[in-house]
């Protein structure tokens, strides 16, 4: 096939099973990706299933984490992108974007093919660890189920690959506007100034500085995990609002991140929750490998996920310039993530959404205008401002709230000059309003595959039997199969996790991660609420609940399985 003079050229393939994207594109271990065809069946499956107009003419924005592979599988995806029409890809310098800041930039350069993010987030990288291929629409957020349904079905059927003969690799450094073939361009941008731009244009900069100059006492500590944060971390802590450089550590982006697991938690990013304890640290950060998570902690509090979304919106519209401008149109949680937000929601007469598990919930409810503010119990946190959670904004976003909250109490209560609100304090504010949902996460990772589907289904089946029911001196109200009704397109999506509800509102829910590349993982979430004691010990106050969950499930017996892997 030609066209004009581009020469592409059609490769015959076959389909291989298991090309299904799971709750965050497709992850599997490098070698998979690796086999003679199997990055390019992809591939080609994402442009035959691309939603309208399609990839001819189109614009297609391209970028990853920086993991190993990640430069060759670029190149793929030009050449195949421009063997399917595309007329233009954006692509960042070295192949390096943040998944916050891709979704960035297909919405502001109105990226009509949306992007392609080469990432595996917080799972380990290198040649013997994953790699991963995810799509996002032109909204700048990750494709809808309908989406992901059409790019498996393509790969499945998969016969061929359209291939634009290009004549070698392309220099991902140069930045600037390449004319690779005709009528096809690859435009090359630093990978972190529109990003800058955008962060600078939502948070209260000046306000920030104006705090760390005031307060020495106040300390940062943010940790890029090697994961491709670093450089936007260096630009927005250190050259933006001033903090000295060595509020950063492991900022630099590395092929396998150093040989650990980029996943900003208390047992993967165990060296800063050390470094911030020992070091009396103020704030404390992470993120993941591709930049969406984010963990907040102090040196006497860990914030959980939970918390730390619904403290964000109790404070938005007073501090956060983004939000005073845009307003708040409505808050939104995963299913499995506490209740904590839904009182800020009350409280605020706004509404408040419980979607599944997965960014891409999300996404409908924010280009309908009826969300601004939303979060994961798994480290996500974000807003309407882009379609991705956004580790940075998080962490800038409790900057934004420590430094307004210590200059209003200066101002009210005539503290000393340099004292500032520390993030317990916060939370204890938060807490006295609110009341406390007490939450943990338990993770059984890498466990059989067969007996974890055991486990489910034996709870399935045995789920409704469990109503009205007293198990460690809690009365089961109901239990279901989470289904969810998207509310503005009106897609149905079911058996997103088994929720046990008790009466006095706790609640236990088990689902399988759909991240994974290897066996499964099992989920449990815990939580409880409190509005009289909230400065027990998180593990302390859910004992009860965690036993009663494995009693229930009976894990134990089904997985082998004594201890979690990681509790959060
Ligand atoms: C996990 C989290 C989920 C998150 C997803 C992608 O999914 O639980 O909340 O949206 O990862 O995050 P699962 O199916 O493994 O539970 V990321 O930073 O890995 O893109
Ligand atoms: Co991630």
């Amino acid at each position: 096939m030609s066209s004009d003079s581009l020469t592409v050229r059609t490769v015959p393939t076959t389909p291989f099973a298991g090309q299904k994207p799971g709750t965050s594109g497709l992850r599997k271990r490098v070698v998979v990706f690796q086999q003679e065809h199997y990055t390019e069946n992809f591939i080609q499956a994402i442009f035959t299933a691309m939603p309208a107009p399609g990839p001819r003419g189109a614009t297609l924005v391209v970028g990853g984490d920086g993991r190993f592979l990640m430069r060759d599988v670029v190149q793929k995806i030009i050449r195949i992108g421009a063997g399917n029409g595309i007329a233009r890809f954006i692509v960042g310098q070295d192949g390096i974007l943040s998944t916050p800041a891709a979704s960035a930039l297909i919405r502001k350069r109105g990226a009509d093919a949306g992007g392609i993010i080469l990432t595996a987030s917080h799972n380990p990288g290198g040649p013997l660890n994953d790699f991963g291929i995810k799509y996002n629409t032109r909204n700048g957020g990750p494709a809808p189920e309908a989406v992901t349904d059409a790019i498996h079905a393509a790969a499945s059927a998969i016969a061929e690959y359209h291939e634009a003969e290009l004549g070698g690799d392309l220099d991902l450094g140069a930045i600037g506007s390449h004319r690779v073939a005709p009528g096809c361009d690859v435009e090359i941008v630093d990978s972190v100034a529109d990003y800058v731009e955008l962060t600078r244009s939502i948070f209260d900069f000046d306000l920030i500085r104006r705090f760390r100059e005031q307060t020495p006492a106040f300390s940062l500590l943010f940790d890029g995990l090697n994961g491709v944060t670093g450089p936007y971390a260096r630009r927005i802590f250190v050259d933006e609002l001033g903090f000295a450089a060595s509020s950063l550590t492991q900022c630099t982006p590395l092929e396998d991140f150093g040989g650990s697991h980029p996943d900003p938690n208390l047992t993967y990013a165990a060296q800063l929750v050390e470094r911030v304890r020992a070091g009396r640290v103020s704030l404390g950060a992470a993120s993941d490998g591709d930049g969406d998570r984010n963990m907040v902690l102090s040196h006497d509090w860990f914030v959980t996920p939970s918390d730390s979304v619904a403290v964000i919106a109790h404070y938005a519209t007073r501090c956060i310039p983004y939000f005073r401008r845009h307003g708040v149109s409505g808050l939104a949680r995963s299913m499995p993530t506490s209740c904590a937000i839904d009182r800020v929601a009350a409280a605020h007469a706004l509404p408040v959404f419980e979607v599944p598990t997965g960014w891409k919930f999300f996404g409908n409810l924010m280009d309908a205008g009826r969300l601004s503010i939303c979060g994961e119990e798994s480290f996500g946190t974000g807003s309407d401002h882009i379609r991705e959670k956004d580790g940075i904004w998080a962490v800038v976003a409790w900057l934004n709230i420590v430094a307004w909250v210590s200059e209003e109490k200066l101002k009210a209560q005539g503290a000393s000059p340099g004292e500032f609100v520390s993030v317990h304090d916060i939370m204890r504010d938060f807490f006295s309003i609110y009341g406390r949902n007490y939450f943990t996460r338990y993770d059984y990772e890498e466990v059989d595959a067969a007996a974890a589907e055991q486990m489910v289904d034996a709870l399935r089946a045995s789920g409704p039997g469990l109503v009205g029911q007293t198990i460690g001196g809690f009365t089961v109200a109901s239990v279901d199969d989470f289904s969810y009704t998207d509310p503005v397109d009106g897609s149905v999506s079911r058996n997103q996790g088994l929720r046990v509800i008790f009466a006095d509102t706790s609640r236990i829910i088990f689902r399988l991660s759909g991240t994974g590349s290897e066996g499964a993982t099992i989920r449990i979430y815990i939580e409880r609420y409190d509005a009289e004691q909230c400065d027990q010990d998180a593990q302390v106050a859910l004992k009860p609940l965690v036993d009663a969950a494995l009693e229930i499930s009976r894990l134990a017996q089904y997985t082998g399985r004594q201890e979690p892997t990681v509790i959060t």
